[in-house]
Parts: structure tokens; C-alpha cells; sequence
């Protein structure tokens, strides 16, 4: 245990800026007590919201409001914690915040120094504080859903159970070498051994393959418009955005920069981008336009292909990861019996194009919300998978060999959690966390 008994005390505004009804101001330090007895009287009673009136050096009123206290280690941060529940204005909070930090051994938190101190207290693992941060940044159903599992637990949860049946069939090869004379053949100890890493091994394989959708729920599915120029591809753009974003003109060649737009379909983010229509340009800036747009649709999840009614039916091939639209469907003109019809004029087909767009980036889905997110996940599970089929493909191997690879896979899961190797993902991930959190 680090000894924290001489750690600043640190105070934030929890609650967003500006104006507003109540706002929240977080305390965590071994001056709490001090802090909640000089500004608000006698110590209220541990986690029972108290109203008092809170006072400044000279006794006068700053405000009125409820102050909470949560003793150490049973708080947040596993230190001593107090809130206040004030008015949210500019001033309140000016006042108290001068009021409090002008005290002996406080000061203002930096950015994500609550959760770093639950962090460091052991209260969250890695995994639980990359939740926390995407929970609080989650903006659509699917991100606040898979966000909440892992801020809960439960990446951690299951690492912790792949690290335990590693450890037992790391403890078997410990045997195995123990009790096997020179020469002997490798016998049943690493046998099961090698059973117990294959279970694993197939138990991170698939959560692994949930990665992918894990990391396109965290940061929103790429939703491309494609097509010739005047498909009406900006004018979709907008009309799914209900915004003004992009310039519509009835002149081919108007988009060059691709422009997106964030949307919740569903409860799915999507980042849906408009792109320059396709076509030859002896104009470099466009040219330059339909390239980015080419580079769009290869990293797409999903791209919707859009011709006008009025053009030739039998221009664009469409396949798995695309979704072909019939634009203008207003005018004359034909409909292939795959296209998807829509006027953005009348607003035909427009809702039915949309349940489509989900319906698809739906089926990228399994039922249950990711366990793999980011990227360092990825990566660490990736690490283990390596070691374990190594080891799995070795059967009759010195089993100091294959114990080796299971301690590399251990090792893996270790900085899935954050038990090792985790400094320089801290400073980048507290440093993402507002001040207050
Ligand atoms: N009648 C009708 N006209 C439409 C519809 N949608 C778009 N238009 C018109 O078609 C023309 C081209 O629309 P845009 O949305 O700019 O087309 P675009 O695909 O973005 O074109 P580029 O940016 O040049 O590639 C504009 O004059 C729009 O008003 C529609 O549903 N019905
Ligand atoms: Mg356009």
C-alpha cells in the first residue's frame, strides 16, 4: 500500500461548466474531514446528504446546499471524499473554489485525478477506467450499453479467469518438471496442461473476433455516400443530418472535401461522409476530391451507392458491403428491384433507407455488447493468442518450454488489466478525463 496520509487533498467542479440548477463539487484527501467541518460545521453523517449553509474564512454565506461525506477506504477514490451539491453558477463555485483550495494541503485536481487515485487505490482496473471514460463520453445507446459493461468489470472479470486456469496449467508444468526424470517422455500433467491453455486459447480467439464491432461501436460506424456527380448525394447528407451541412447545387462536380456528419441511427453511432461524386477531372483540386473519396468507400463499414432514377440503371455493381439507392425517385425514371428508392424532395423511401442502413450495421453485430474496445486491447489478447497456439502446437515439448509461453500469455493478460506496463497508458488516458473526474 502507498501511504497516502501526506497526498494533497484535491477539489474539482464535477458537474459541466456554465450555468445550471445544481452543480457538483468532489473533494478526495486526508483533509476532507478538515475541509467539510471548516466550510459546512460539525461532520454530517457518512453518506446521508445534510443541508447546511456553507461559509467563507469570515463566517460570511457563500451558499446553501447538501454536503456529503464518504469516508476512506469505502469511497470512490478509496480515500476520505466529500461532495457538495450547490447552485450552479459561476460564483457559487468561483467562492467556494477559492474558499477551499486556499486551505492548508489543498489543491485543484488535475485532469482525471479522482480516477486516477480509484485507479491507484486498486478500486478500478485499466479496463474499468476506459469504460468510465467512454461512458462518460458515450453519445448514443449501443456506446452508454458497452461502455457500462466494461466500466463495471467486465473485461477484467474475464481476464482475471484466463490469467487463474493459466496459472493452474502453468502449476501442472511446474509438476510435470518437477516429478519427470532425464529422458522421461512428457506425461499426463502437460497433457492437461495443454488442454486447459486450448480452452483458454478458443475463449480468447472469440473475444478477439468481438473486437471489431467493440471498436466500432466506441468510435462509430463509417457510413460513405458514393456515386456520380448530382446523385444527390450532399442533398441525402443533409437530409439525414436534418442540417444545412453541405452545399447542394444542380452544378456536377459541387463536393470535393469530404464532410462528415456524427448521427445516432438506433442507438448505433455513424459517422456518415459525403464525398465528391466519381468521375475524370482535368481539375486537379477535383481529382484530388474523387481520390479521397475512392480512399472513403475502401475503409467504409458500409457504403451507399447512389444514382439518380434518371441516369443508366446499369452502372454500378453493388456487393456485400454496399447499399444501392435509386436518388430522385420524384422524377421519371427506373428502379432496379434492388435499389433502395428515395426523394429527398418528398422525403419518399427516406425512413425505409434508414431502417436498411441499420438493419446492416446490426448484422455486424452478436448479440452481446464487445469485451474488446481499443486497440491496446486488441493488441494485448493478440499478444496471448500467439503465445498459447505456439505453445498448443508443441505437444511432447520440454515443458519448460511451454511453460515459458503461458508466462508470456499471463504477461499479455497482465497489461490487459493494467497490472504491469501501464504508465504511459495512464498519462494519455487520465489526460483524456476532464478536471473532476
Ligand atoms: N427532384 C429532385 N432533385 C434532387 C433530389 N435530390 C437532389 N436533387 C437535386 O440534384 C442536384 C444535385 O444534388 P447534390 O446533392 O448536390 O448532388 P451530389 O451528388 O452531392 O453532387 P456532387 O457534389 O456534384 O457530386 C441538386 O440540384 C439537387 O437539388 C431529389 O430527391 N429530387
Ligand atoms: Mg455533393
Amino acid at each position: 500500500m502507498i501511504d497516502r496520509t501526506h497526498q494533497p487533498t484535491i477539489v474539482a467542479v464535477s458537474s459541466a461548466p456554465g450555468r445550471a440548477g445544481v452543480a457538483v463539487l468532489r473533494v478526495s484527501g486526508p483533509q476532507t474531514r478538515f475541509v467539510l467541518e471548516t466550510t459546512a460545521g460539525i461532520l454530517p453523517p457518512p453518506r446521508v446528504a445534510t443541508l447546511r449553509t456553507l461559509r467563507d474564512e469570515a463566517g460570511d454565506e457563500i451558499d446553501r446546499g447538501l454536503v456529503l461525506f464518504f469516508p476512506g477506504p469505502t469511497s470512490f477514490t478509496g480515500e476520505d471524499v466529500a461532495e457538495f451539491q450547490v447552485h450552479g453558477s459561476r460564483a457559487v463555485l468561483a467562492a467556494l473554489l477559492r474558499r477551499l483550495t486556499a486551505l492548508p494541503g489543498v489543491r485543484l485536481a488535475e485532469a482525471g485525478e479522482f480516477t486516477r487515485r480509484a485507479f491507484e487505490a486498486g478500486k478500478l482496473d485499466l479496463a474499468a477506467v476506459e469504460g468510465l471514460a467512454d461512458l462518460i463520453d458515450s453519445e448514443t445507446e449501443w456506446q452508454r450499453r458497452q461502455a457500462l459493461r466494461q466500466m463495471e468489470g467486465a473485461l477484467g472479470l474475464q481476464a482475471g479467469q484466463w490469467r487463474s486456469a493459466l496459472l493452474e496449467a502453468m502449476t501442472l508444468l511446474a509438476a510435470e518438471i518437477d516429478f519427470s526424470d532425464e529422458g522421461d517422455v512428457e506425461g499426463p500433467l502437460q497433457e492437461e496442461a495443454l488442454q486447459i491453455a486450448q480452452a483458454v486459447l478458443g475463449s480468447l480467439r472469440q473475444a478477439l473476433g468481438s473486437f471489431s464491432m467493440g471498436e466500432r461501436v466506441r468510435e462509430g460506424f463509417v457510413v460513405v455516400l458514393s456515386g456520380p456527380p448530382n446523385a444527390g448525394k450532399s442533398s441525402l447528407l443533409n437530409a439525414l443530418a436534418r442540417r444545412d451541412v453541405a452545399i447542394v447545387s444542380p452544378v456536377a462536380g459541387t463536393t470535393r472535401d469530404a464532410l462528415e456528419v456524427r448521427l445516432d441511427l438506433d442507438g448505433l453511432p455513424v459517422i456518415l461522409i459525403d464525398t465528391a461524386g466519381l468521375r475524370e477531372s482535368a481539375d486537379p483540386v477535383e481529382a484530388e476530391g474523387v481520390r479521397r473519396a475512392q480512399a472513403l468507400v475502401e475503409r467504409a463499414d458500409l457504403v451507399l451507392s447512389l444514382r439518380a432514377v434518371d441516369s443508366d440503371p446499369f452502372r454500378m455493381p453493388a456487393d456485400a458491403a454496399t447499399l444501392a439507392v435509386a436518388t430522385k425517385s420524384d422524377l421519371a425514371g427506373s428502379v432496379r428491384p434492388d435499389e433502395h428508392a428515395i426523394s429527398v424532395a418528398n422525403g419518399q423511401g427516406l425512413a425505409e433507407l434508414l431502417s436498411a442502413i441499420v438493419a446492416r450495421l446490426r448484422g455486424l453485430a452478436q448479440g452481446e455488447p464487445a469485451l474488446l474496445t481499443r486497440e491496446r486491447h486488441r493488441a494485448a489478447v493478440a499478444a496471448a493468442i500467439e503465445a498459447l497456439q505456439r505453445m498448443a502446437a508443441s505437444p511432447g515439448a520440454p515443458s519448460e518450454l511451454l511453460a515459458e509461453d503461458i508466462r508470456l500469455a499471463v504477461m499479455a493478460l497482465e497489461r490487459l488489466v493494467g497490472r504491469i506496463g501501464v504508465e504511459d497508458v495512464l498519462d494519455t488516458l487520465f489526460a483524456g478525463f476532464c478536471i473532476g473526474k
